[in-house]
């Protein structure tokens, strides 16, 4: 599959946001249809050194099974050495230059929340943009203010067309919005995390979207 078709429904998660395991939950969203996945391991508590790696290796190998990519928030050199797909770092991480040379020919996802970091993000080596956040959320305590759909359309407007996402607060009720707007797919943490199955019918949302666009 290439990356476009990838970016469909992007499941962002890390034990935290789940309520049972977090395999158990990525195993129900793979089935339901996430067709790819970020590990990210955040917040209070959240695991780290040996059993945030064990984790991370158990999710890979789901992934894997189900030939999805498996992307690493932030963290590049765990990246590296489990050797993921992928990273995603926002603008307060590493350099996106600097991230691109140590990653080769890996998947790099970069946040923009405006046209001027899109363009940015592309120059400096981005595969693709998460975009947000698109509605309110609670899921990310640093959030910034919210952009709303417009801010995809504005990025099109401008000739991106790097494959773009939209993030923040999405659900099955407002997929439509994000896919309207010029989204190749949506990103997603507590509307699948807190309820993995209803992960299918959220696919079904996205995929209707794009055939009305055809
Ligand atoms: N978009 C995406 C995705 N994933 C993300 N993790 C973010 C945006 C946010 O660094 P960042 O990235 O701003 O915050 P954090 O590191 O706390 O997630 F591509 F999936 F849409
Ligand atoms: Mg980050």
């Amino acid at each position: 599959m290439n990356l476009r078709d990838s970016l469909k429904l992007y499941l962002v998660m890390g034990s935290k946001d789940c309520e049972t395991s977090s395999a158990r939950v990525l195993e129900e969203a793979l089935s339901g249809g996430v067709t790819m996945f970020q590990f990210r391991e955040k917040g209070i508590r959240c695991l780290k050194g040996k059993p945030m790696i064990e984790l991370a290796l158990e999710l890979q190998q789901l992934c894997q099974r189900h030939s999805v990519p498996f992307i690493i928030n932030d963290d590049v050199e765990l990246a590296l050495s489990l050797n993921a797909d992928g990273v995603h770092i926002g603008q307060e991480d590493e350099s996106i230059g600097v991230v691109r040379k140590k990653i080769g020919d890996k998947i790099l996802g970069v946040s923009a929340h405006n046209v001027r970091e899109a363009k940015l993000a592309l120059e400096s080596g981005a595969d693709y943009l998460g975009v947000g956040p698109m509605f309110h959320t609670t899921t990310k305590d640093d959030c910034r203010i919210v952009q709303g759909p417009k801010v995809i359309e504005s990025m099109r407007a401008e000739g991106i067309r790097l494959p773009l996402v939209g993030i923040g607060g999405i659900h099955y009720g407002n997929v439509q919005e994000i896919m309207e707007a010029g989204a190749d797919g949506v990103a997603i943490i507590s509307a699948i995390s807190k309820q993995p199955e209803q992960t299918h019918k959220i696919f079904q949302n996205v995929q209707n979207s794009l055939l009305q666009s055809m």
